[in-house]
């Protein structure tokens, strides 16, 4: 049985991880803008696997009998000064959920509702991969500086990026 202080906290997850998927698509289409392709490609897969993430959590309030409540997502910000503070913004956008997400293990473990940790376990795990590749992604950019040939050249480093695949629809 999952508790409704589980239900209530996963419902507001599903609305993080969707916004996080507008965050990225506001920085895809401002990357694009500039020019940017290969990185604004690369936000763009980023924002179709947030969107998975929050299907996850979607996934188990069915499976479990917990009521979805979708929320309302606030509008993301349109404009960064560089693409560095884009994915800097990206870096401290997934500290951010990683903290959420470690917050739900407490609430899922202080409840032992081993079914909800073991599903938190896996964003724990892809939370240490997600804030690699922010951090990485920083490092490279701040690298590169001004240099319009390094920022061409990460430009096309990201764009290979292949977009997630979609998980199959889920008998519940
Ligand atoms: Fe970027 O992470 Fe979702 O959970």
């Amino acid at each position: 049985m999952i508790s409704d202080k589980i239900i209530k906290a996963m419902n507001d997850q599903i609305r993080k991880e969707f916004y996080s998927s507008y965050l990225y698509l506001s920085m895809a289409s401002y990357l694009h803008s500039k020019g940017f392709d290969g990185m604004g490609g690369w936000m763009r897969a980023q924002a179709m696997e947030e969107a998975i993430h929050a299907m996850k959590f979607f996934d188990h309030l069915i499976e479990r009998g917990g009521d979805v409540e979708l929320q309302p997502i606030e509008q993301p910000p349109a404009e960064w000064k560089s693409p560095l503070e884009a994915f800097r913004g990206a870096l401290d956008h997934e500290r951010m959920i990683t903290g959420t997400i470690n917050d739900l293990y407490k609430m899922a473990s202080d409840e032992n509702d081993y079914a909800s940790r073991t599903m938190l376990q896996w964003f724990i795990d892809e939370q240490i991969e997600e804030e690699t590749n922010a951090e990485k992604n920083v490092r490279m950019l701040e690298i590169a500086g001004e240099s319009g040939q390094a920022l061409l050249m990460i430009d096309k480093d990201l764009g290979v990026r292949m977009m997630p695949l979609v998980p199959s629809v889920k008998e519940v």
